[in-house]
């Protein structure tokens, strides 16, 4: 399908991050299009970005004219117009698993700890940083748990979520751990997650989508 490719990310971003490692799984080749988070109080809270995403968050992909919205709905376009190699197993069974444990990560753990969120406790409830810190660790404690449990109790894990090539789920697992250590998350009750996470950064794919190797992390 024609068209480039454009990526509208913040380096730190882990709903961006995601987008890069598929993009990157697909031998995609992209701009990416840098929204800085904090400067000026947030590029994504301009009136230009809103036009690309009223809900004002990164990020957005550019395809030939249009604009795609929303991490799993892209990953999902992306394997849709570039089916090979897939991003979902092949099996319904085993891509609703798959589906499962990406929406456990980009669902239920990540939105509670998005920036947004955590400038709402800071200005309008003066929390301060390290009683915020604590509600990140608990949310992704909570939910990393579980996910371990699911990996633990399934035949299908293998080195990565689903046997033994990255999917839907690794895209939003890396990404998240990335996120757990820059919060100070023990992560040593989480085993197979961190097995899985560095099989998964032994590939170039996922070190060339991480944070610090983006073309607008400060150098
Ligand atoms: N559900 C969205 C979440 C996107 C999101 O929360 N992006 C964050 C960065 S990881 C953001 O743009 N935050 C800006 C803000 O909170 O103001 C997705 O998966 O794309």
């Amino acid at each position: 399908m024609d068209g480039d490719l454009r990526l509208y990310s913040y380096w730190r971003s882990s709903a961006a991050y995601r987008v890069r490692i598929g993009l990157n799984l697909k031998g995609l080749s992209y701009e990416t299009v840098p929204v800085h988070l904090l400067r000026d109080g947030g590029e994504q809270l301009k009136p230009d970005y809103a036009l690309a995403n009223p809900q004002q968050l990164v990020p957005v992909l550019e395809h030939g004219q249009r604009l795609y919205r929303q991490s799993l709905a892209i990953l999902e376009y992306i394997d849709e117009v570039w089916p090979t190699p897939p991003l979902l197993p092949a099996v319904a069974r085993d891509r609703a698993r798959i589906r499962g444990l990406a929406q456990l990560i980009a669902c239920d753990v990540h939105p509670l700890n998005n920036l947004r969120v955590l400038r709402y406790f800071e200005q309008e409830w003066h929390v301060p940083p390290p009683e915020r810190d604590t509600w990140v660790r608990h949310w992704i404690e909570q939910g990393f748990a579980a996910f371990e449990t699911l990996l633990q109790d399934h035949p299908a894990t293998g080195s990565f979520c689903d046997g033994h090539s990255p999917t839907l789920a690794d895209c939003c697992l890396v990404p998240q751990v990335y996120n757990a250590r820059r919060f100070g998350v023990d992560l040593s009750p989480y085993p197979t997650l961190v097995a899985i996470e560095r099989a998964c950064l032994e590939l170039p794919e996922f070190q060339a989508a991480a944070p610090e190797r983006q073309p607008d992390a400060p150098r």
